[in-house]
């Protein structure tokens, strides 16, 4: 925490959507009537069949219900694409920037419109309709988006997996939404890299038992040589050829499902977080339009992949709804060289950058050398997301990269509120280091304790949001009680982030991290639990715990504790092995940094492994373990510190 304070710049007050007093007499009117305030913003997208519900929301505990502008009738391919046409046919909507630097693509909002509605025919043609689930899996190309909006068009329902995923985590995320399509590539490209994504797809289709998958469409990326399954699979470019690029946008209730998103929690398997149609769409266009101060004309870039849900809303949704030009880019921050962030913003005149404070961290330890040969005169605006962001790193993405020129928003939100919730606005907010500052309209944020009571002024607890936003999500897909119980039951009536937090004199928000088992790596969400069930999946492990250490790129690594089954011998290889496994079961971002064999596990009398203990030692902090006169065995603790593995 530093006590620095960096006002809004003269020039962004003057050129800004909102100033401070607007900001203010803008938010106090979201709060003081949400119905007309809604009401109002809804009109930001155009409406088949106009609302007249606004908000219909409940957080009663049993009984949670979330409808936005519910007898609305609407499309989000059509407000993305469509409505823009009459003045933009010609403007670029999406830049593609490749792997390597020689590639690019720019892609206008009428060739948007063709290749879209060419996707969603080939879908048609294979029996996606109204409601149908169809997986994504996908490298970062324009056909990413394409499938998205194809899907969105027809009014089915897309969950896009991540590329870096196993097959076995592809598998139970098909399974669980029951897709009968999935769309791949060949393979993907990063860093210089191949990713096997059309082998992957085959390796997680033979796992499923309990459903079929009756189409798999792939998209050339490559041209590596990959397996087609006769009848089931076919080349995107080949069926696109048959069919027309024209194809009527579906008309679908603003409460129709939009898309699932797989996002882990602190226990059992990553939950399908399902948002709608509507309300989804104002909240993510509204938030890119003012957080990001969009005006005509920018050029915005959000580094994050389409597999996570900000290249969802603030890749492809956002700024698409709101006629933007966004950047995509297939590639890595450091391929081929360190310079390859500020090397794009200067060929593509970016003058928006959002990014996540791992890969701030991480190109910082590269030095400012990589920086300073670019220039980046086209930036004006930088963003955060993703995890806490450091004082050091932010100060110096400020100095470095935005030439002390540019505001930071750092923007809080997560998979479940569907777009930023507490962010900067860069035109009204003065800016502190590491903290994410005010809510944005219609968000009440609140402090509370253990017992949940509120707590007033200046306060540390946890965060909860006390009403209902538009972008909320809806539930879990198939399993509402899961919904209630995850998000409603901890604070009955309120909304429980998951997240410490603590709030200062200036009212300012600063997010503290998790305060439950989901850890945070790189700006990727695990839950530990999945990890820890990865490991003892392995025949050779007997027990596991993991858990979170602090670990300067990554902001957190994960540090798991393995207990052998008897007889086996803990050895370098056996550590590399279960270290590749993970890799294996889950996918890359859930490798363990560091492996310690643990003869036993701290438990309680009860047998509940004491994770704050074990938490503590992959700290360093041994001097303060706090309580362990609960400890079935005190002398296991010992022998945990003295075989601690150290930091890499
Ligand atoms: C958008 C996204 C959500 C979790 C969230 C919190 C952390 C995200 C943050 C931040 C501090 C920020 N988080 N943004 N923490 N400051 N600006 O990342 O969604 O992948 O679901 O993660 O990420 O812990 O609860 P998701």
């Amino acid at each position: 925490m530093t006590d620095k304070i960096y006002d809004v710049p003269a020039e962004w007050a003057k050129r800004a959507f909102l100033d401070d007093r607007a900001y203010q007499a803008k938010y106090e009117a979201s709060l003081r009537d949400p119905e007309a305030f809604w009401a109002d913003e809804g009109k930001r997208i155009e409406w088949f069949e106009p609302y007249s519900v606004v908000k219909n929301t409940s957080f009663a505990p049993g009984n949670v219900s979330i409808k936005w502008f519910e007898d609305g009738v609407t499309n989000v391919a059509w407000n993305c694409i469509d409505r823009h046409l009459p003045t933009r046919a010609d403007q670029v909507a999406i830049i593609w920037e490749g792997d390597d630097p020689s590639e690019q693509r720019h892609i206008t909002y009428q060739e948007l419109h063709d290749e879209v509605c060419r996707f969603a025919n080939v879908l048609r043609n294979r029996n996606v309709e109204k409601g149908d689930r169809v997986t994504i899996y996908m490298p970062m190309i324009p056909e990413a988006a394409f499938a998205m909006l194809a899907c969105a068009r027809l009014g089915a329902v897309h969950s896009v997996v991540f590329g870096g995923f196993s097959p076995d985590s592809l598998a139970s995320r098909i399974s669980d939404c029951s897709s009968k399509v999935v769309i791949t590539a060949d393979e993907g490209l990063r860093g210089g890299r191949k990713v096997p994504l059309k082998a992957n797809v085959d390796a997680a289709i033979a796992k499923l038992t309990d459903i079929e998958v009756d189409h798999v469409v792939v998209v050339r990326r490559t041209g590596g040589t990959v397996n087609m399954e006769p009848g089931r699979d076919v080349w995107y470019h080949e069926a696109a050829e048959l069919v027309t690029r024209h194809c009527p946008a579906a008309h679908v209730n603003a409460e129709h499902p939009l898309f699932i998103l797989y996002t882990s929690g602190s226990t059992g398997l990553p939950k399908g977080v399902l948002h709608t149609t509507g309300g989804y769409l104002v909240y993510a266009a509204m938030t890119h339009q003012y957080v990001f101060d969009y005006h005509e004309g920018d050029i915005y870039w959000c580094t994050a992949d389409v597999g996570w849900v900000t290249g969802h809303s603030y890749i492809v949704y956002g700024p698409l709804a709101n006629g933007a030009t966004t950047l995509m880019f297939e590639g890595v921050p450091n391929y081929p060289t360190n310079s390859r962030f500020w090397e794009v913003i200067d060929k593509h005149k970016v003058n928006i950058f959002y990014t996540a404070p791992t890969a701030i961290r991480a190109l910082m330890q590269g030095g400012d050398a990589p920086v300073k040969k670019t220039s980046r005169a086209s930036l004006r605006l930088l963003g955060s997301v993703g995890e806490p962001i450091n004082p050091e790193a932010w100060e110096w993405y400020h100095r470095v990269i935005g030439d002390e020129r540019c505001p930071i928003v750092d923007t809080w939100w997560q998979t479940e509120t569907g777009g930023i919730l507490i962010s900067p606005l860069p035109g009204a907010t003065a800016l502190k280091p590491g903290s994410a500052t005010r809510p944005f309209f219609g968000i009440i944020p609140e402090v509370v304790d253990a017992e949940g009571k509120p707590l007033d002024g200046p306060a540390e607890g946890n965060l909860v949001i006390a009403d209902s936003w538009p972008g909320q999500m809806r539930t879990v897909y198939g399993d509402h009680e899961r919904f209630m119980q995850t998000y409603f039951s901890t604070y009955p009536g309120k909304y429980f982030t998951g997240d410490g937090c603590r709030r200062d004199a200036d009212g300012y928000y600063w997010i503290t991290g998790r305060v439950d088992d989901v850890i945070n790596v790189s700006g990727h969400r695990m839950g530990t639990a999945e990890v820890e069930s990865a490991l003892v999946a392995h025949p050779k492990v007997s027990e596991a715990a993991v858990v979170g250490y602090p670990h300067t790129i990554k902001g957190q690594g994960i540090y798991a504790y393995v207990t052998l089954m008897s007889g086996i011998e803990p050895t370098e290889e056996l550590r590399k092995e279960l270290v590749i496994w993970v890799r294996q079961e889950i996918g890359p971002i859930a490798s363990p940094d560091l492996l310690q064999f643990a003869p036993g596990l701290p438990k309680t009398r009860s047998g509940k492994i004491m994770r704050r203990i074990l938490r503590k030692i992959a700290e360093d902090e041994f001097g303060n373990l706090g309580d362990t006169s609960t400890l079935a065995d005190p002398a296991v603790v010992d022998d945990l510190i003295s075989h601690r593995q150290n930091k890499k």
